[in-house]
């Protein structure tokens, strides 16, 4: 009993104290052990000092009073620690049985939703969906498709290149004529897609989106051509649209017919949407010219096809009436959120 159990005590009064960290109960434990008006430490050493002999008793009354002052600061700034920790813990604690707070969900664009339905419908009359690279090269985009290098179509104005090999395709048909190098028919693809024309005004932007049709095997005709294309018109918009094919040209085909439906707003009576002609242009179409299965390998004396073309955009904004095409492109989502 003396100085050196002031010291044993402090020392495990420190450790301990350190021990207990922020938690209520184990500082509350410490207050009891160390300065517990019963049985704690400090009533202890106090007792003691009676025992002591008269000379050492100044020296170890002061030493203890000094342990005194120093547990109960220590114990004091421990429980402020204590409950403001606690305070924390309360303030932050997540309660899970709380609803969740709902995602808002995103809706698909109209160009989306009409090209899911055109594939479906391509799709059960058991033709494959095909993709590929939108920054082309020269051969698959235009020569493949029989425009040679001064053929009008491929005039820079409409055309962006990238150097003198490559450009943004300007149609998807050179997706059609890759699928014809790489597999022989029977060949039934839909292919959709991005495509780049440099326009740009009210009624054009210079990225739209197509969706392309091919068709090769042996025997096929016009009345193959016609027939899918009005079980497509029919499927797509209604059975009760009138088709109509008109004469047309395009290089890669021969012949070529565009396609036209009875226009679905004023019933033929004539309007704004039809011009007053009661017929709506939807497709270009034609039977695949042999000199483009000659340049993808493919024997035009034994196989023959037919091919067509829509603009995706402009199916969107007949069937869900949207007046103006830079509506689809705004990104504004007052137009999307109406197609949830
Ligand atoms: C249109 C016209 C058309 C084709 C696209 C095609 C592709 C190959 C061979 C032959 Cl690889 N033809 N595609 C044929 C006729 C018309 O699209 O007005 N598109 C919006």
């Amino acid at each position: 009993m003396g100085l050196e159990r002031l010291e044993e005590v402090r020392a495990s009064f420190v450790a301990d104290l350190e021990a207990a960290g922020t938690d209520p109960g184990a500082v509350e434990k410490l207050r009891v052990a160390y300065a517990g008006r019963k049985s704690g430490l400090l009533l202890e050493l106090t007792a003691a000092l009676r025992e002591l002999p008269n000379e050492a008793k100044r020296d170890y009354g002061q030493a203890l009073n000094e342990l005194k002052k120093f547990v109960e600061n220590g114990l004091k700034d421990a429980k402020q620690s204590a409950s403001a920790s606690a305070e924390t813990r309360s303030a932050h604690r997540v309660d899970v049985t709380l609803p969740g707070r709902a995602l808002p969900r995103g809706a698909e664009h109209p160009i989306h939703l009409v090209r899911r339905r055109i594939e479906e419908i391509f799709l059960r009359m058991g033709y494959d969906v095909e993709s590929g690279p939108e920054i082309e090269d020269d051969w698959h985009n235009f020569e493949a498709l029989n425009m040679p290098p001064d053929h009008p179509a491929r005039d820079d104005q409409d055309t962006f290149y990238i150097g003198s090999e490559y450009l943004l395709r300007t149609q998807t048909s050179p997706v059609q004529a890759r699928v014809m190098e790489r597999r022989q028919p029977p060949i039934r693809i839909v292919v959709p897609g991005r495509v780049y024309r440099r326009d740009s005004d009210l009624r054009h932007s210079p990225m739209f989106h197509q969706l392309e049709g091919l068709v090769v095997d042996e025997g096929i005709t016009v009345g193959h051509l016609k027939a899918t294309l009005e079980t497509f018109l029919h499927t797509l918009f209604s059975d009760d649209v009138k088709v109509r094919l008109r004469p047309s040209y395009f290089p890669f085909t021969e012949p070529s017919a565009e396609v036209d439906i009875s226009c679905i707003f004023c019933n033929m009576k004539g309007c704004g949407v039809c011009s007053g002609s009661g017929w709506i242009e939807i497709l270009g179409s034609g039977m695949v010219d042999p000199r483009v299965f000659e340049a993808v390998g493919i024997d035009p004396e034994r196989y023959t096809g037919f091919a067509f073309g829509l603009g995706l955009d402009r199916v969107a904004m007949l069937q869900y009436g949207i007046p103006d095409l830079r509506q689809l492109f705004a990104g504004d989502q007052r137009l999307t959120r109406q197609f949830e």
